[in-house]
């Protein structure tokens, strides 16, 4: 039999890597989507040597469809897109088209493979929690209504409603509800990067400060290589489903940043070098996401590997160490 095929858009973020390496270290044939002026596309290429990667874009709907059928896979994993909220309050359009319409497209392509070859196609959503916004119940899981309050999140609840309507359709099509997951590959546009790469350098020096927005956000941070791991359970599971991925436990910005700070050596003084800006608050801002993923863990047997403190350590340590390499 020939070896299983999977097509990862997002291939070159955060979870693209982590689930690359998860999936070559399996045996799998890797397809990735990069975008034409991806400027991480060149070093993933060096890295992952066995990945084949397609140049093109989320907004050419032909061209993506055309990947979709052309590589013929056994799994989809749906990564790419607009990923920061925060950004896409300043391109609503953007962000529907990448992270909601494109979606819908690479449904389409999964279900025509599957409907040619007469093969089973599983079909992974990259899903949010941002898709349940501002929620009345504590924690979310798979029931949550879906009441997204940032153009994001209502990019994503489009994916996600479409991932319901293509299964309804006899696709193997699964939305995984990601809570925040981190890891020393997060980009620094994200909190706790921002918060671990500047704590890095405060350590160093012995000054300068972190310029916060909502210090009293309250969000529930996994580990990035554990959701990725979810994600493959979930397309391997007999039934499709949606699952929840999460860890259950909840920090605040400000608790983030004291913990990268002692890591990094600041000791009791912590305080002194975190400030607001008020130019980093968001026009809305959910105070508190906290994820229920009793489903995934009875179901698929996932639980995460990685608690807060040790996430905090391992991110803060990988900065401290690129500053030793400059
Ligand atoms: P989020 O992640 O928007 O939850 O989306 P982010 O790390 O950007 O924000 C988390 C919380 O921190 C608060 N915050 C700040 N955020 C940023 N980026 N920069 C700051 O300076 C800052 N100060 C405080 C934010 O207001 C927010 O409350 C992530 C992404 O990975 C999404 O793709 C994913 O879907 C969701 O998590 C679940």
């Amino acid at each position: 039999m020939s070896a299983r095929r999977a097509l990862v858009t997002g291939i070159t973020g955060q979870d693209g890597g982590y689930l690359a390496e998860l999936l070559l270290a399996d045996g799998v044939e890797v397809h990735g989507l990069v975008h034409h002026e991806d400027a991480l596309a060149a070093e993933f290429a060096r890295t992952h040597p066995e990945a084949v990667l397609h140049p093109g874009d989320l907004a050419d709907h032909a061209g993506l469809r055309a990947l979709v059928e052309e590589v013929e896979p056994d799994e989809v994993y749906n990564l790419a897109g607009v990923s920061s909220v925060a950004f896409s309050w300043e391109h609503p359009v953007t962000t529907a088209e990448l992270t909601g319409v494109a979606a819908a497209v690479m449904l389409q392509g999964a279900l025509a493979v599957q409907e040619r070859s007469g093969r089973r196609v599983s079909f992974v959503q990259a899903s949010s929690s941002e898709i349940f916004g501002e929620a009345s119940t504590f924690p979310q899981d798979e029931t949550t209504p879906v009441r997204p309050v940032s153009p994001y999140g209502a990019a994503k609840a489009f994916a996600h409603h479409m991932v319901t309507v293509y299964r309804g359709k006899g696709l193997h099509a699964t939305s995984c509800i990601l809570f925040n997951h981190e890891s020393p590959r997060r980009p620094p546009t994200f909190v706790t990067r921002k918060i671990t790469a500047a704590a890095a350098r405060i350590g160093r020096d012995g000054h300068g400060t972190i310029q916060l927005g909502n210090l009293d956000a309250r969000r529930d941070w996994g580990w990035a290589p554990d959701y990725v791991d979810a994600m493959v359970r979930a397309a391997r599971h007999a039934t499709a489903e949606d699952f929840v991925i999460a860890t259950g436990e909840t920090h605040t910005v400000a608790e983030f940043a004291e913990t990268a700070l002692r890591r990094a050596g600041v000791g009791d003084d912590w305080r002194r070098h975190v400030e607001v800006d008020p130019e980093l608050l968001r026009p809305v801002d959910t105070p508190l996401m906290v994820g229920d993923a009793g489903k995934v863990r009875r179901e698929l047997g996932w639980q995460p590997t990685v608690g807060f403190a040790e996430l905090v350590a391992q991110m803060v340590d990988h900065d401290v160490e690129l500053l030793q390499d400059r």
